[in-house]
Formats: C-alpha cells, sequence, structure tokens
C-alpha cells in the first residue's frame, strides 16, 4: 500500500471511532472544570425542567467520573456503613453495577462531610478509587476487580478529600497530614508501590492538605497547608516551593504556565474571633477549678477559634470552637486543656504567619519554571479578598472565577489579578463545590443546594438560582449540552432534551 493509502486509511479508522465523552477525573479534562467550548448547556433546570433523569444514591460528596456512556461514583451507605463505587448508565440514569470497598475501620470525618468524597479517576480502561478508609482500588469499566491496594485507614483531620490522579504509568495520591505526609504512587497496572516520599513538614500544626494534586506534563503540583509545591514524578521530590499562609484545602489550576490556587487564611481571609485569654476562660468554664478545661467543661457556642460570618449556623461545622477541635489540641490527652494547649489553638486559628509579607496568601497566580524556594519570585499577582477555603478557583477566557461562602463570586484578570467584579448571586450559604464552565457559562452550586448560571462578560450577571432541593458538596462534571450534578441523595443529568 502506498504511504497516502494507509494515511487516509487510518483517518477513516479514527473516524470510525470517535473519542469516548470524558470528565475522567476530579473537574474533568485537565481538572480545569472546562468543559465544550460550544456546548449549549441550560441556564434554568430543576426537578421539573431540562431534567434527563435523577437517580437516587446513597451518599457522597465526590463528583461523577465519566468516559463514553457510563458515569463512576464513590459512595457511602450510613445504614450499613458500607463504601462502594457504582457505575451509572448516562444515558438513562440506570445503575450498571456497584462494588463493595469493605473496610475494617471507617476514617472519622467532619460534621458536614462522608467517608466518600472523592471522585475516581479512569484512562477508559480501568476506573481507579482511592477512599481514605479503604487505600486504592482498581475496576475495569464492566465491574470486574483488577487489584487492590489497600493502606491503612487515613488519619486526615476532618476526613479526607483528595481525589487519586493518573500521571503516565502511576496512580497518585496524598497523604499529606502530621507526623509525615505522604506523596503515594502506585502503579496502574497492578496496583504495586512504585514509590513514595515523605514530603517536606508542614509549618504549622494542621490538620492536613484536602487539595486534589494537579498533574501537568512532568510534575505534580501539591497546594499544602502552608506551601504550594512542584513535585518529580519519578521520585515525587520537591523540585519548587512556595511559602503560603493557606490551609492546603482548595485544588488548583493551571493555565498558561502560571498555577492559580485558593491561599485560604483562616486569620487573615477569615474572620478570626478575638482570643479569650486562658484566665478569663478558666475564670468562667473550669467548673472543678483543677486550673484546666475539660471536654465537658467547655461551651459548644462560646470560646470561638473561627466564626464563618456568612455561613448559616445550622450547617454543621460551621464555625470553629475550642471544644469543636478538642482533640487536635489535647497534646497529653490527659482530657483537659492545660495552659499551652488552649494557647495553641488560637496559635493555630490565627492563620500561618499571614503578617509577614514575604508569605503569601489569598488568590494567588504563581508561574511555572523557577526551582527551589521561589516565594518572592514566581508569585505574579495576589488577589486577597473573598477567597474560597474548600472550592477552587475556575480558570476561564481570561479570566479567574471563584465563589465563596454567602455566594460571593469574584471575577479576576487572568494576567493581572485586577479584579473585574465581585458581587453576591442570590444564593447565599456555604460553598464547597468548585465552579464549572462550558459554552460561555459558569455554573456554581451552593451547600443549600441552589446551583446558579452565570454568563462570562465584562460584568456579574446572574442567568438562574436552580433549586434542587437537597444539599450539593460535589462539584458538577459537564458532557457537550449535559450537566451532571451530585447532591446528597441523588445524582442528577440535566440537558437539552
Ligand atoms: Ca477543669
Ligand atoms: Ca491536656
Amino acid at each position: 500500500m502506498r504511504p497516502t493509502l494507509l494515511v487516509a486509511l487510518s483517518l477513516c479508522l479514527q473516524a470510525a471511532e470517535p473519542t469516548p465523552a470524558r470528565w475522567q477525573q476530579f473537574r474533568g479534562p485537565n481538572a480545569s472544570g472546562v468543559g465544550s467550548d460550544n456546548a449549549k448547556p441550560p441556564v434554568a433546570f430543576g426537578p421539573a425542567q431540562s431534567l434527563l433523569w435523577k437517580v437516587a444514591l446513597p451518599t457522597g460528596h465526590g463528583s461523577p467520573c465519566i468516559w463514553g456512556d457510563r458515569l463512576f461514583v464513590t459512595a457511602f451507605d450510613s445504614n450499613e456503613k458500607a463504601l462502594s463505587v457504582i457505575a451509572i448508565n448516562r444515558k438513562n440514569g440506570k445503575v450498571l453495577w456497584r462494588q463493595p470497598l469493605k473496610t475494617t475501620a471507617l476514617e472519622p470525618v467532619h460534621a458536614i462531610s462522608s467517608p466518600a468524597t472523592t471522585t475516581p479517576v479512569t484512562d477508559g480502561e480501568t476506573v481507579y478509587v482511592y477512599l481514605g478508609s479503604f487505600g486504592f482500588a482498581a475496576f475495569t469499566l464492566d465491574g470486574k476487580l483488577s487489584w487492590e491496594h489497600p493502606l491503612p485507614t487515613s488519619k486526615m483531620g476532618f476526613g479526607s478529600g483528595t481525589s487519586p490522579v493518573l500521571a503516565g504509568d502511576l496512580l497518585l495520591i496524598t497523604r499529606d497530614y502530621l507526623p509525615k505526609p505522604l506523596l503515594i504512587a502506585v502503579n496502574r497496572k497492578d496496583g504495586k508501590l512504585a514509590w513514595q516520599k515523605e514530603l517536606a513538614p508542614l509549618s504549622f500544626q494542621s490538620s492536613g492538605a484536602h487539595s486534589t494534586p494537579l498533574v501537568l506534563k512532568d510534575q505534580l503540583v501539591l497546594h499544602r497547608p502552608s506551601r504550594v509545591s512542584g513535585h518529580s514524578l519519578v521520585d515525587g521530590s520537591e523540585l519548587w516551593w512556595v511559602k503560603t499562609a493557606s490551609v492546603g484545602t482548595a485544588t488548583v489550576t493551571e493555565h498558561d504556565g502560571v498555577v492559580y490556587v485558593a491561599a485560604f487564611n483562616g486569620g487573615a481571609s477569615g474572620p478570626t474571633i478575638a482570643k479569650v485569654p486562658f484566665d478569663q476562660a478558666l475564670a468562667q468554664y473550669d467548673m472543678d477549678k483543677d486550673g484546666k478545661l475539660s471536654r465537658a467543661e467547655l461551651p459548644p457556642s462560646d470560646l470561638y477559634l473561627m466564626r464563618r460570618a456568612d455561613v448559616p449556623d445550622s450547617v454543621p461545622g460551621a464555625h470553629m470552637t475550642v471544644k469543636s477541635l478538642f482533640n487536635y489540641f489535647d497534646a497529653d490527652k490527659d482530657g483537659s486543656l492545660n495552659r499551652a494547649e488552649y494557647d495553641m489553638s488560637y496559635v493555630l486559628a490565627s492563620g500561618t504567619g499571614a503578617t509577614s509579607p514575604d508569605v503569601g496568601y489569598g488568590l494567588m497566580a504563581i508561574r511555572l519554571g523557577g526551582s527551589g524556594d521561589v516565594s518572592s519570585t514566581a508569585v505574579v499577582w495576589q488577589q486577597r479578598r473573598s477567597v474560597p477555603e474548600v472550592s477552587a478557583p475556575l480558570v476561564y477566557r481570561d479570566k479567574v472565577y471563584m465563589v465563596t461562602a454567602g455566594g460571593i463570586f469574584t471575577c479576576v484578570d487572568e494576567k493581572t489579578g485586577q479584579l473585574v467584579y465581585r458581587g453576591r448571586i442570590n444564593a447565599p450559604g456555604a460553598y464547597y463545590s468548585s465552579p464549572v464552565a462550558a459554552g460561555g457559562k459558569v455554573f456554581v452550586a451552593s451547600g443549600e443546594g441552589i446551583v446558579t448560571s452565570l454568563e462570562v462578560g465584562p460584568e456579574l450577571k446572574v442567568l438562574a438560582n436552580n433549586d434542587l432541593g437537597e444539599p450539593v458538596y460535589g462539584t458538577p462534571a459537564l458532557i457537550g449540552s449535559q450537566i451532571y450534578i451530585r447532591s446528597v441523595g441523588h445524582l442528577w443529568a440535566f440537558g437539552p432534551k
């Protein structure tokens, strides 16, 4: 055969097998949160509008991972205390298979969270899951177990939020908490450990990182408490880092060689309550006069470490008190807080050094390409107001978008960080879900279950506030003009009929 014929033939074959629709990991292609540019997703949708299907599922705060006509989610059945991975037919919402993930112990989680908070990842042949209470497992798209790699139950404060990622032959996860923060890489083919790397120590007492690693061509970027860092995919070694005053919760995104990080700082970005001195707290609450504060003596709604002003009191765990974090501060485990332990609680709550001019926080743009400590050279800009704690930034059409508690929506210029607009979107409450975009529209979902659609443009323009009637913690997934949303009890598919 002549080469031209071969080329023609191979083009024919390619045309015969169109690329499967994919949203293959947390936040989809390149972890960008960006779907198809020429999509026409519905802007107004809900139980009675643009609904393609809806299926009841056990709870889970992860997002759907999508390949072709299949969706995959992790789930937790709170009655049976059982974790599973579930595959769903994307055409009609029917459950195709469900595989249990047997655990010896469930990790403790935040009052609002679930033991199933992670999004699976797929390469189109295998779907991989990671859960803090289990470790890794891999299944064929038809639900046959390929391999398991159990790990000890995670000790992440508030439970794991980090989803697994694929890079080359590797499947990776961080277990980024003290005393030994780890980056773990297993081979995707057989689940065997490829390497694990102990990460640089965290510079302050922290519950740990909840962000998902970002895979770039030649490195992995981590958003950690007090640090953003780039790591070798060969052995996990740290290639560069920027010191931050961040809690390390929101997942990062990258565009044109710049990494965008919502470096939320409890002390600086959120309202911190003034410290009540230990002696004053003793005078008020030390009932047995032993000079210490036992858990029972501590008040449930006083001695605030952080009060999230825009999150309603009815949201479990909305505010942090000395009592709510008692276990972290009772270092000697005697059941009471002494002076040093009590004072440490406020050290944590006051942030991580944001008063130091060389430590960044806020929405940060970090240019890639440096090595070593690039804290003073790689930060292009910082935008310090209204920075989300959990929700990730979205880069879309030369702008960066973010949404924070209270439904405060901010748009800044991608290159300069200058504010384009900031305003409320009429959907208050907590925000855990990250914004996504397709076809010139941005979608954000509140913890109250309102999914707001916005027009991309020079000013804030809310198109619709869509009420799903139950909380949404997962980030929506987009395929073409279709939107897939996980709420606490359901998975919804919206789109043009
Ligand atoms: Ca006491
Ligand atoms: Ca103690």
